[in-house]
């Protein structure tokens, strides 16, 4: 059973994603069940994370971006003017003109997955950094990658902000931050935003909003599930779940089944019974010292880094 505006949305969206079906049919099929959060998002699911950023109950984007703004000069003391400023999964990120306007880059090198979010945000950035040179590069920056020829011999700073690092474990991310400091060279520096392990009354709440922006976010996926791989899941039978894993010192989100259902997703029969959920989404948390053997366990060494006042979130500059 399609509801309406599911099938409305189907037509606009020809083109399914292999990779999408793969991770969705192995993902319901595993037990426990999982879909890897890069999934969220579709161009509904990019509004409701923009919206998210805006939640008074989500600290960690105006945070980083307070910290960035504050930490700014300091920062552009220790890069120095002329690097080649490489962004990680650029998106439509706030805090790129913080940073660009403070460094003096000789150029600005965005990595997206998304073609049609990397043209968006280097007209913005052009328009805004008038003579700065803007070479995008539509890559996912989870793969080995190669750098336009064009920033060839020039020193880079790599930029990975928002604290999506989180998303992985502990070995993904170290393997992430080895993979980055291969692409980035002899002599380069990251400027990465991590958040900080903290009470739970304090997390739970940024991922489980009075509002329900992070429940839609978070539905969505099923919704978009139903759209792109003809499937009939009942999405007002699941919840929106957000717990806190003490011992992965992370927040976990799952959509949680309020009662036995049946559905079928691209041809294949799936159920799943009252209280048993697909988990959709891990968000790391890290400790100061955590945060810095992360950076060496990955190849990098901390140079300085900058918190708030509440020590909430951190940014860590780090040198290959
Ligand atoms: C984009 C991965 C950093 O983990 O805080 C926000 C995604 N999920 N609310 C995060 C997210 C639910 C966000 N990251």
């Amino acid at each position: 059973m399609l509801m309406d505006r599911d099938r409305e949305a189907a037509t606009e969206t020809d083109m399914v994603d292999p990779a999408f079906r793969a991770d969705v049919l192995s993902g319901l099929a595993a037990r426990p069940r999982a879909i890897p959060a890069r999934w969220f998002y579709d161009r509904r699911g990019s509004e409701l994370f923009e919206a998210i950023t805006a939640l008074p109950e989500y600290y960690p984007t105006r945070t980083e971006r307070a910290i960035l703004a504050e930490a700014a000069p300091a920062i552009a003391e220790r890069v120095g003017a002329g690097r080649a400023v490489v962004e990680f999964g650029s998106g439509s990120s706030a805090k790129t003109p913080l940073l660009l306007g403070a460094v003096a880059p000789s150029a600005y090198v965005p990595i997206d997955i998304s073609g049609a979010f990397l043209r968006a945000s280097a007209a913005a950035l052009g328009a805004r950094f008038p003579g700065l040179p803007v070479h995008p590069v539509e890559a996912d920056f989870m793969r080995p990658l190669t750098l336009p020829r064009s920033i060839a011999g020039t020193p880079r700073l790599g930029f990975f902000p928002g604290s999506t690092i989180g998303n992985m474990g502990p070995q993904a991310a170290v393997g992430l931050l080895a993979a980055m400091a291969d692409t980035l060279g002899e002599g380069a520096l990251l400027l990465i935003g991590i958040d900080r392990i903290k009470s739970p009354t304090v997390l739970v709440p940024a991922y489980d909003d009075a509002a329900g922006v992070t429940a839609a976010f978070n539905l969505n996926l099923l919704h978009r599930i139903n759209r792109e791989l003809e499937g009939d899941i009942p999405v007002d039978r699941f919840r929106h779940v957000a717990r806190w894993n003490e011992a992965e010192a992370r927040i976990e989100m799952h959509l949680e089944a309020r009662e036995a259902c049946r559905f079928t997703v691209a041809g294949r029969a799936f159920q799943i019974g009252a209280g048993e959920t697909i988990h959709t989404e891990n968000s790391h948390k890290y400790g100061p010292r955590d945060a810095r053997l992360l950076l060496r366990a990955g190849g990098w060494q901390p140079r300085a880094e900058w918190t708030d006042a509440e020590d909430r979130f951190a940014l860590l500059l780090a040198e290959a």
